[in-house]
């Protein structure tokens, strides 16, 4: 009877049982329903990538104002798994100028729930660094029959316009939400008042997500998205991006069985991605770049709790997909017949795995979680002119691979008197990227150096072992956290001397190589502090190293960081100053190409208002001494945001 109520609320709250327990290494609560209170300052009217910033394991690489690349445990894209509501999707940018969170609208998400590490959600596949899974807003059956929320915000800086409208209907038998949301901004300026140019953006997105309740224990649900970013400026590029536009479609079933919920979900998407450098003054030769990115695929997952003194929250999900990923490039040299050639050679990936969770409470203070995936994929390269490319280079390649990559974690943690202790560990391989198998003469702008993929690339896999030790006391906490990654077959680009640069002003040409091994280990510091019943106090402090097998630094890794927030809140106003900085990183990585970053330190100050139950007002100041600073994941150093005034308005119906 228990277990049925318990699984009936999964049912119609939401699809991720897995919630409910530990391993869920932090959930971020994006949409401000109502009661509910979002940790950014600046509330929904944040843009994805500001929610992302504010999850503990999480840095964002910047190439412009727009579509920041999210970073886990200071691994990129390659290394990790984003998934929405469980669906895959591939971003169709040879230059990561699309990682897929640009593709959904805070307003469209309830929540943002990342995984460090191994222990992926069940979806996740080729998951080192850690998972990312956007939860999707839903109202879910018998709540408010009606609800409409508006919001709009401005920032000073940029002239960044937000309009939101949403709508969420719902009864016994069925329920809608849709909404409509568009931003627009012009250039920034940095610390110090000097304009950025290119740094703009426009973006409009259409969602809409829908239930039918069949019959008690069945329920289809289906999820809309379309999202559209036209003129957007890359100002660390030498190009910008005329649209790129993500159509995301999904039907799902849910069965409810007296023990066990089951969910199969299909799923459709196809990304755009038009480049264009035609506002660019000095290109010496104009190129076109489109990229097309199409998925399809499903996953089923059942989960289930068994056993009486030993409980068992189980899950296993089979999954399977198709993605092809095709771009190319036309260059037309001044007065000469134009060039074109394949860059990703129409690589069709099937891919299919099965995975398993079991989360045991061994008795009240103890518990464990052990999670595996096994998954095989299977490429064939579309292509016949890419391949031919490809094959001048590697005689021996085939336009067909096999791979098969898997993980296995498990992690223990105990509760005594006032303090949390877990240990865990975990081993996991990815198969390399379609840029790194099959890429051809991609110029990456952070080196200078054109990149060729390579077809013979092994697996990449890492052990990891992770900690965390704390003490809760009601009015005080402090938390170490650490976690170390000892990768073999790491996967990076390295000169070829031999071959010789496409793209004017590169310097040379690296082609992806398997290092022996490689090291990546971070350390975090936290602590939060009730000083009254009004005032709080929480600080951050991390600190990672990225090492090579030649023992010399890896790029991108975040020099010693800090974040510490006083918040002070009577019923209706909440009043929030914050200081971030990071040190100087001295561990940068000239053998990459990395130049040195310059310590930072800002300082912001946010006040919200809550002027009834449906209306709050949020304001605040950004970069309050207009500091001129670039972090280290700033891509070619480009300066962030000065001075920044901002103003966000939501009402709720
Ligand atoms: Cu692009």
């Amino acid at each position: 009877m228990l277990v049925t109520a318990l699984l009936t609320t999964l049912l119609m709250t939401d699809t991720v049982t897995l919630d409910r327990v530990r391993n869920l290494d932090e959930v971020l609560i994006v949409s401000n329903e109502r009661g509910k209170r979002t940790r950014s300052v600046k509330g929904a009217v944040a843009g994805i990538d500001e929610h992302l910033g504010e999850l503990r394991n999480v840095n964002l690489v910047r190439r412009g104002s727009y579509a920041w690349e999210p970073v886990v445990n200071n691994m990129q894209t390659e290394r990790l798994s984003t998934t929405i509501d469980g669906m895959k999707i591939f971003y169709a940018c040879t230059d990561k100028m699309d990682p897929v969170t640009s593709y959904v609208e805070s307003g469209n998400l309830q929540s943002i729930s990342l995984n460090s590490g191994l222990d992926g959600n069940p979806q996740a596949t080729g998951n080192i660094g850690g998972s990312l899974d956007l939860k999707l807003r839903k109202v879910g059956f018998e709540a408010d029959p009606r609800h409409v929320s508006l919001s709009a915000g401005h920032e000073w800086n940029g002239h960044l316009q937000v309009y939101g409208a949403d709508a969420a209907f719902s009864s016994y038998r069925t329920y809608l939400n849709t909404g409509v949301f568009y931003r627009d901004a012009d250039c920034y300026r940095v610390g110090g008042g000097e304009l950025l140019n290119y740094s703009q953006f426009s973006k409009v997105n259409l969602f809409a997500n829908a239930g039918l309740r069949l019959t008690d224990n069945d329920v289809l649900e289906t999820t809309f998205i379309f999202d559209r970013a036209t003129d957007v400026g890359y100002p660390a590029l030498n190009m910008d991006v005329a649209k790129a536009q993500g159509l995301i479609t999904s039907l799902s079933y849910k069965h409810l069985f007296g023990w066990a919920s089951w969910e199969t979900k299909a799923y459709y998407n196809h990304i755009i991605h038009i480049m264009d450098d035609t506002t660019r003054p000095d290109v010496l030769i104009h190129m076109d770049m489109p990229g097309d990115s199409w998925t399809t695929g499903l996953y089923s997952l059942l989960t289930t709790s068994v056993g009486q003194e030993l409980q068992h929250d189980v899950a296993v999900n089979y999954d399977l997909y198709y993605n092809r990923l095709f771009a190319d490039m036309t260059m037309y040299p001044g007065g000469a017949a134009p060039m074109y050639m394949v860059t990703w050679p129409d690589v069709g990936t099937l891919n299919t795995g099965l995975a398993v969770t079991d989360n045991v409470s061994v008795d009240s203070r103890q518990s464990l979680r052990l999670s595996a995936k096994v998954a095989w994929q299977n490429q064939r390269l579309n292509n016949q002119e890419g391949y031919n490319g490809q094959k001048v280079f590697f005689p021996l390649m085939t336009d067909h691979y096999y791979q098969t990559t898997g993980r296995i974690a498990a992690s223990y943690q105990l509760s005594i008197f006032n303090s949390q202790f877990s240990i865990g560990t975990g081993w996991g391989s990815r198969a390399p990227t379609v840029t790194e198998a099959y890429g051809y003469y991609l110029n990456n702008t952070f080196d200078q150096y054109d990149y060729m993929g390579n077809p013979h690339l092994s697996n990449e896999s890492a052990f990891e072992l992770n900690s965390e030790f704390s003490i809760l006391k009601s009015e005080f906490s402090v938390s170490l956290n650490s976690n170390v990654f000892l990768f073999k077959d790491y996967i990076i680009g390295r000169l070829d001397d031999r071959l010789s640069a496409m793209t004017v002003g590169a310097e040379g040409v690296k082609v992806y190589r398997n290092l022996d091994h490689a090291t990546i280990a971070n350390l975090s510091l936290t602590a939060d502090w009730q000083i009254t019943d009004r005032l709080t106090w929480n600080g951050k402090l991390g600190y990672s190293a990225g090492l090579d097998d030649e023992g010399d630094n890896l790029p991108l890794i975040s020099p010693v960081a800090w974040r510490t927030q006083l918040q002070y809140g009577t019923g209706r106003v909440q009043t929030e100053l914050e200081v971030r900085g990071n040190a100087r990183q001295t561990n940068y990585a000239p053998k990459y190409g990395e130049t040195q970053t310059e310590s930072w330190n800002i300082v912001n100050l946010s006040v919200q208002y809550q002027v009834n139950s449906g209306i709050s007002i949020r304001g605040g100041v950004e970069n309050l001494f207009d500091k001129r600073y670039s972090a280290y994941s700033d891509w070619n150093n480009i300066p962030q945001k000065g001075r920044n005034v901002y103003l966000n308005l939501t009402i709720e119906l």
